[in-house]
């Protein structure tokens, strides 16, 4: 099992939540919430509004999510879904927990650090770094900038 962090559209919630309760895709279990010990930024970006954490830490702000234990056939499809490594990177992220409710000795405390991963990207277009940053991603905030589901592109 491994522990990932989830800030974008496969929170709970959001409009990709069905991939992570897919149990034909493998297993997921919800542990608890956090928010990254760095500040990164995170942006909606694109024509269809994808949200991406830019792999620039101290610029933006501290990033609030949700770490699920995932096993590796889910791992494997969320590396497919997430067009990992081309699009995002899968890499340790150091957060703070703000609410734990996964069972098991392993279990840390709220407040503390601890690491999961996560699909952050180094590549992007210059000028996202000027974009709006968000703390907390809502597809459907007043932003407007509505995620457009992979079935409804052009
Ligand atoms: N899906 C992943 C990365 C961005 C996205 O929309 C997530 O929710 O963490």
């Amino acid at each position: 099992m491994t522990r990932v962090f989830i800030y974008g559209t496969l929170k709970k919630g959001q409009p990709n939540y069905n991939v992570m309760v897919d149990t034909t895709k493998g297993r997921t279990k919800f542990l608890g919430r956090a928010r990254t010990v760095e500040k990164y930024p995170l942006v909606i970006a694109g024509k269809y509004n994808i949200p991406f954490l830019l792999k620039v830490p101290g610029q933006g702000q501290r990033i609030q999510g949700e770490i699920y234990s995932v096993d590796d056939p889910m791992l494997k499809f969320l590396d497919w879904f997430e067009k990992c490594p081309q699009m995002y990177q899968r890499t340790p992220v150091l957060l703070k927990v703000e609410e734990w409710v996964g069972e098991g000795e392993e279990a840390p405390q709220v407040g503390s650090t601890t690491e999961a991963l996560m699909y952050s990207t180094t590549t992007y277009k210059p000028e996202w770094l000027q974009y709006p940053t968000f703390d907390c991603y809502d597809a459907y905030g007043d932003h407007g900038l509505l995620y457009v589901k992979r079935e409804a592109r052009d």
